[in-house]
């Protein structure tokens, strides 16, 4: 009896801890079947790539031949947005928010700001790090970096090579920029006794902007940005492959092409001869080069055996500026502008993986988007992290319908009012925004210059077009599934849709976190860090000076450069702009 009641026990014991054992059992295998599967992830994202500037687009003169054949055998996203400029798309690919919740609504991250992407925002690179990812990094970052903690190595990549801020010389890797400053009173004295309407003087910070992981990267000099980045990704992705511990591979290279200044070694704008346009030809050089290591990337990744469980995306990150070589025709505005030239992009995926190749996708796709639909490629669900992209995979590779029937363009609170207000809707029509539900676009505020410039190599057959809008006007709306140039404004004639979609803006507005602008933070200066760009914010004092400030952070200075110096300069001549005194 007690030798049976003993065997019982141990039995149930022993039932426990085989239970227990195979349950750990399968939870492991689980996750590594999970991660054994899991595809690996390149994400090519491009700056400022116009529209028009890709073959399959339609670019008579610029050759893509890599991008065309990639995209032709994959995925083409017809109805794919980004924003127009360089850190609100990088914000919202790597947190899966709209500006509006991080914080970032206005501008770019500047280099000498305490800004970026909240460091309590978990990255792409964090949430696959943690699904088991081997995460890297190349190329350009443009989220922030004045604490350490903001760096790529600190935001979930095992590593990173590549620069901080939004551009640098493609050969030096230096970057400099002119914060400029108000006049001191000696000086103002000059300015007085002088004709002369300079109101300030040239502030130039200097420095190279590099980075391997976490440290300067010396001796790098001379070697075309496109060309180093497409080295280093063919680097990460042969690095990867000779490594025997099975993890799937999250690649985000990050190309400065095309984005200014325009340079390109010479061969590449040797066939673009017969281009007049000089900042064209080169434009169309840089769009080449990049076009080859897109297939430098492709072949490593075929060499490598990773090819046939690889997902590769490519995107611009805004529009093509039309100043700087690019063009986005035939969409109305371009880069910085919230017209369709400044946001649609090109965009592609391809991969063996898919089960439609050969495909245009038609659905609603926003940069944000990408965030949970990589993450579910992963095998994790991003519930209760407050994302406001759509997990597209589905639409993506079966050709279903997009999940995303609306997409908040922005709301920029920052950018000064502009026009009249109508008083139609709780949302001031005179801040910058712009929403789209389904095929209606409503634009507010100043969305910037919004005319149709033809490509300079097509003038015979195209003709630029001005903006046509009234200075003051400042409510648009559209229908882009009819009209995707955004010619005819339905404003007038659809009022009932405006205004509820105005409303609909005022519904985010009431969301939306406090916007971070902040003034520059002098400590910034490479001077201070070995001639480099990098984190500034542990620095407590300025070398040799005593106690960090910025000159125009004490109120006794702010009074005088606000008031005072403005008040004794409108008597020689009239208010300086504001600019002047908020460098
Ligand atoms: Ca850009």
């Amino acid at each position: 009896m007690v030798v049976k009641q003993r065997w019982v026990k141990m039995n149930a014991v022993s039932a426990l801890l085989y239970v227990a054992a195979f349950s750990m059992t399968l939870c492991w295998y689980m996750e590594v079947s999970a991660t054994k599967t899991a595809p690996n992830i390149v994400f090519i994202l491009v700056d400022d790539f116009g529209f028009r500037d890709v073959g399959f687009h339609g670019s008579t003169v610029i050759k893509t031949p890599t991008l065309d054949r990639l995209a032709y055998g994959g995925v083409r996203l017809d109805n794919y947005y980004v924003q127009p400029m360089c850190t609100p798309t990088r914000s919202q690919l790597l947190s899966g928010r709209y500006q509006i919740h991080t914080g970032l609504q206005h501008g770019v991250v500047r280099p000498c700001q305490q800004n970026g992407l909240p460091e309590e925002m978990p990255t792409l690179a964090n949430m696959l790090h943690d699904a088991g990812y081997a995460t890297h990094m190349v190329g350009k970052w443009h989220i922030g970096y004045y604490r350490e903690q903001l760096l790529p190595t600190r935001r979930g990549f095992d590593s990173f090579f590549g620069f901080l801020n939004g551009r640098a010389e493609h050969f030096s890797h230096a970057m400099c920029i002119d914060l400029g400053r108000p006049l001191r009173m000696w000086e103002f004295k000059e300015y007085m006794s002088n004709d002369t309407d300079e109101k300030y003087v040239k502030r130039e910070l200097c420095g190279v902007d590099l980075r391997s992981d976490e440290t300067a990267a010396v001796n790098y000099s001379g070697q075309y940005s496109t060309h180093l980045f497409t080295q280093k990704a063919v680097d990460v992705i042969k690095s990867h492959a000779r490594k025997q511990d099975a993890k799937p591979l999250f690649l985000y290279l990050a190309y400065q092409a095309l984005h200014f200044p325009l340079q390109v070694p010479e061969t590449y704008t040797k066939p673009y001869a017969s281009v007049k346009d000089e900042n064209r030809r080169t434009y169309a050089g840089m769009a080449t080069c990049m076009d080859e290591g897109v297939l430098n990337v492709t072949v490593a990744l075929e060499e490598s055996g990773l090819w046939n469980n690889t997902i590769l995306i490519f995107s611009s990150d805004g529009g093509g500026d039309v100043t700087l070589g690019g063009n986005n025709w035939p969409l109305r505005g371009w880069r910085r502008s919230l017209w369709e030239g400044g946001i649609r992009a090109v965009g592609f995926v391809h991969s063996p993986l898919i089960e439609r190749g050969g495909t245009v996708n038609t659905g609603l796709i926003h940069v944000s988007d990408w965030f949970p639909t990589l993450l579910g490629l992963a095998g994790r669900d991003t519930a209760g992290l407050n994302v406001d992209g759509f997990d597209v995979w589905q639409s993506i590779s079966n050709g279903g319908p997009s999940p995303r029937k609306e997409l908040l363009h922005n709301i920029d609170p920052l950018m000064p009012k502009h026009g009249s207000r109508l008083n139609i809707s709780k949302f001031d029509n005179r801040v910058r925004a712009a929403i789209r539900v389904g095929n209606w676009k409503l634009i507010t505020g100043n969305p910037f210059p919004g005319g149709w410039i033809a490509p300079p190599e097509e003038t015979g057959n195209y003709s630029s077009i001005p903006d046509p809008s009234p200075k003051s006007k400042n409510v648009w709306l559209f229908n882009i599934g009819n009209d995707p140039n955004e010619e005819t404004d339905l404003f007038e004639s659809h009022r009932d849709i405006a205004v509820g979609m105005l409303d609909r803006l005022a519904e985010y507005e009431v969301t939306a976190v406090p916007v971070r602008y902040p003034a520059n933070d002098l400590r910034c200066d490479p001077k201070y860090h070995n001639g480099f760009w990098g984190p500034w914010a542990h620095m407590k004092h300025f070398p040799g000076v005593g106690k960090a400030s910025s000159p125009h952070n004490t109120s006794f200075r702010r009074l005088i450069y606000s008031v005072v110096f403005p008040f004794l300069l409108s008597i020689k001549y009239v208010l300086p702009s504001a600019s002047v005194f908020n460098p």
